[in-house]
């Protein structure tokens, strides 16, 4: 992409209303623009990152063996009579009335509309398990929508629900939601930390929510620093393998991880000291199990192998795919704006040409930008006739990894100069040879 045709609307001035920094980096970047309160447009540059993270989502759902589909976001009110959410859930739901005087509402959340589908179309235990997910536009009129994509009121949401003949089964869904939960931050650059959480309106028993630590964060959140270590990397998980997937939970349970809502003084206190920590941390995903919350009251039974007929089991599982894009950014920046994780970015590399206009300089970012383009390594050329110093300033803002600086000084010796986002750190070398860089670090991401 060229930035000189790319809707990039950067702001010099820092917004006031935008409280917190991914707020205020991802307006300033050009990312979002505000629709109505906590309702927010996706501009080019946001919607390509929210399009990377729903990227991952998908790729890691499938591997896990769930099967994705897509609900509408408008749903009929009857189905939320039948579970007795429609008027337990409040407030927080936005409901209409449609020309017919036909209740709707618009779905914070989608339990019964799939419990719905699953009923009409699975009768025996040797359809199950199942798995089936969406990524949806989801609408939760919140009191106080703050801090950007972070809580709004229209959001990018993946919810996913199991449906299992008994509670083992059920179980095993609920750890398999974890582990793919576990791979898929990781792949995003994130470290989220699974907590023993409260079910609030989705309900159940067991329930885990995943926590990035960001001071920001809404919750207070109490751990054992060792869990920190934990890391998937390159293990091999078999998804159907119930003890794999049981003990790789049993991993990231074990050390104390808990929101205040659920905090036991006396088992932190248990921790020795030096591994006793207190911050604070953005949640972005939450997994539940409920077993039979929906599948009673809506008559959602298939028979067992003995022949009766008994209701399923069920979990549900979110990850906040909109909210995750702020989360990143909070984790991840500086003074002089936003660092991607290489797996999220929006633009692998960017182009700066410091002398726009001079022929040597321009061919060479020419042959650069074809040569990256046609190996995939998608560069952001700024071929703005601009001095060097607001191109850099760019570049700093939108947080591109790495940045290939090409001027008429460097050029006589034949090189160019790549800079990496994060360490700040150049080396010069021949364009040749900082493509074939590029091309080692993003074949591993
Ligand atoms: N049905 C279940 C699981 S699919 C459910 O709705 N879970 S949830 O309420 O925990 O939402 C899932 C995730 O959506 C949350 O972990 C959070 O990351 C994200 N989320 C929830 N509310 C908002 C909001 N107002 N703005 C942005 N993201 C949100």
């Amino acid at each position: 992409m060229r930035l000189s045709r790319y809707f990039l609307p950067v702001l010099k001035e820092t917004p006031s209303d935008a409280h917190i920094v991914s707020h205020r980096l991802m307006l300033r970047a050009g990312m979002i623009r505000q629709a109505a309160a906590g309702i927010y447009s996706w501009l080019p540059l946001g919607f390509k990152v929210l399009r990377r993270l729903e990227d991952i989502v998908h790729q890691e759902q499938i591997r896990a063996g769930h099967d994705p589909m897509l609900m509408p976001t408008l749903q009929s009110a009857d189905l939320w009579r039948e579970s007795g959410r429609y008027d337990d859930y409040g407030e927080e739901m936005l409901r209409i009335t449609d020309r017919h005087g036909h209740d709707m509402l618009y779905g914070p959340t989608n339990e019964e509309l799939i419990t719905d589908i699953f009923r009409n179309s699975v009768q025996s235990y040797k359809q199950l398990p199942l798995t089936l997910y969406h990524i949806q536009w989801k609408f939760r009129d919140e009191r106080r929508p703050r801090f950007g994509v972070m809580r709004g009121r229209e959001f990018f949401m993946k919810d996913g629900y199991n449906f299992d003949i008994d509670k083992a089964a059920a179980m095993h869904a609920y750890n398999r939601h974890m582990v793919s939960y576990l791979r898929t931050y990781e792949r995003m650059g994130l470290k989220a930390i699974p907590m023993r959480a409260d079910s609030g309106p989705i309900g159940g028993d067991d329930t885990h929510e995943f926590l990035v630590l960001a001071d920001t964060g809404e919750s207070e959140v109490f751990y054992d620093k060792r869990i920190l270590d934990l890391s998937l990397g390159e293990r091999a998980v078999d998804y159907d393998d119930w003890d794999q997937c049981a003990a790789i939970k049993q991993e990231w349970t074990t050390p104390y991880a808990r929101t205040d809502e659920t905090h036991d003084a006396a088992l932190f206190d248990a921790i020795p000291e030096e591994y006793r920590m207190t911050s604070r941390g953005i949640e972005v995903g939450q997994i539940f199990y409920f077993g039979t919350k929906y599948s009673e009251p809506m008559n959602a039974r298939v028979t067992n192998a003995d022949g009766d007929l008994v209701p399923v089991h069920m979990g549900s599982h979110g990850i906040g795919v909109s909210r995750l894009v702020g989360a990143i950014i909070e984790a991840s920046h500086d003074d002089n704006g936003i660092i991607w994780p290489e797996a999220v970015t929006p633009f692998k590399v960017g182009i700066v040409n410091l002398k726009q206009g001079d022929s040597e300089a321009d061919s060479a970012c020419e042959a650069l930008y074809k040569e990256l383009t046609a190996k995939g390594l998608e560069p952001l050329y700024d071929d703005r006739e601009e001095r060097a110093g607001g191109k850099f300033a760019t570049m700093d803002l939108i947080g591109l990894p790495w940045r290939i600086t090409v001027g008429p000084r460097g050029l006589k010796n034949g090189v160019v100069e790549l800079t990496s986002r994060r360490t700040g750190e150049s080396r010069e070398m021949v364009p040749a040879e900082a493509i074939a860089e590029l091309e080692a670090i993003y074949s591993e991401v």
